[in-house]
């Protein structure tokens, strides 16, 4: 059966960006015939820093977000990165064949860089491709559902494997794809059409978090940048309307229809109208989700027990392919 790997950094609230773009496609990808492998990434997550306490809430609640946006843990896998030492140890592996001018290409780096001083970022932090890369081919997965801001580091993934397969002479690593489906693989800032929708953005007015309640939905989509034109009446109409398009294709992600059928509805009418709709849609797919993290958030020690489940199913599989990659790179293993 083809492998599916993806992983979130719980590094704050999970966003309506990370459900869409995510979270929602993992639930889904469970009943496509897939083995399912979800992780969260708490090593990713401190490439910055993250107070101690804080991760830890922030993991479980990331847990209780997957759980409740329907992955189940008896149909996925469902574990924290650190609970699994070999996404390490492969990364390490995979750091020597990795090229340095291959990591300088990354946009993410370069975009978390941007406006600080790049000498005071980890060492992690510029590392942190080849680290993805080590999540996906510990498991010999073919299949990383993403946003589209990750397309780059699943094709440099790519480009390590082929690196390795070559210089060693094997075929050991397949090459994944990265499965970028749906309307919403780049969701955007309320704030800015022109920034990504982020967990980490200091503007909490910037995001649709998943434990928001009714009436912070309603009102941040209230007072989300639009513009002074009322809705195109075809999705032709979105070109340059960076702050429009975004709120069109929310709209159409939630409902699970295209931006034509949106525009259909809702074109030719003004953001008075648009906005509550979307805010009422948004609040009735976000509600069971909120509702049932609330649940979740009750019971730490049931989380815990799913993680370290989780870990022990990841470990099986995820062991004996570092000990081959260990074994091709001429290392002794003594028995
Ligand atoms: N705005 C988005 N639209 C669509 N998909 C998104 N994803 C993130 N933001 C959007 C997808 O969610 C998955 C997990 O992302 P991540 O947590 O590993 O890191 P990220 O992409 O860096 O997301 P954030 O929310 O912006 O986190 P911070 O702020 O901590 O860096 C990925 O599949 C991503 O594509």
């Amino acid at each position: 059966t083809p492998r599916v790997f993806s992983g979130i950094q719980p590094s704050g609230n999970l966003t309506l960006g990370n459900y869409l773009g995510a979270l929602k496609r993992f639930a889904a990808k469970q009943d496509e015939g897939v083995e399912t492998i979800y992780c969260l990434v708490d090593l990713h997550a401190i490439t910055v820093w993250q107070e101690p306490e804080a991760l830890k809430r922030q993991t479980r609640e990331a847990a209780a977000a997957f759980i409740a946006s329907g992955v189940d843990p008896s149909k996925s896998i469902l574990f924290n990165q650190s609970q699994v030492s070999a996404h390490a140890e492969m990364a390490w592996l995979l750091n020597c064949v990795a090229r340095l001018g291959w990591m300088n290409r990354m946009t993410q780096f370069k975009d978390k860089v941007a406006g600080k001083n790049a000498e005071n970022a980890s060492l992690g932090l510029y590392a942190y491709p080849s680290l993805m890369a080590a999540d996906i081919l510990v498991y010999h997965a073919t299949m990383v559902p993403v946003g589209e801001d990750q397309k780059q580091h699943v094709e440099l993934t790519r480009d390590i494997a082929a690196k390795f397969n070559h210089d060693y002479g094997t075929e050991f690593f397949p090459s994944p794809e990265p499965l970028i489906e749906g309307t919403a693989t780049r969701v955007m800032s309320l704030k800015d059409g022109t920034k990504k929708m982020s967990k980490s953005d200091p503007a909490d007015a910037s995001r649709i978090n998943l434990t928001d309640d009714a009436d912070t939905i309603a009102k941040k989509f209230k007072r989300a940048v639009s513009d002074p034109e009322p809705l195109p009446e075809s999705a032709e109409g979105l070109t340059g309307r960076a702050e429009a398009k975004n709120l069109v294709n929310i709209y159409a992600a939630l409902a699970d229809v295209t931006q034509e059928q949106v525009l259909a509805e809702f074109g030719g009418k003004g953001w008075g109208v648009f906005k509550p709709a979307l805010a009422d849609l948004a609040v009735a797919k976000l509600s069971p989700i909120s509702t049932e993290m609330a649940r979740l958030r009750d019971d730490p020690a049931e989380i815990d027990r799913i993680l370290g489940r989780g870990a022990e199913q990841a470990r099986a599989i995820a062991q004996p392919i570092l000990e081959r990659a260990k074994d091709i790179m001429g290392m002794v293993r003594s028995l």
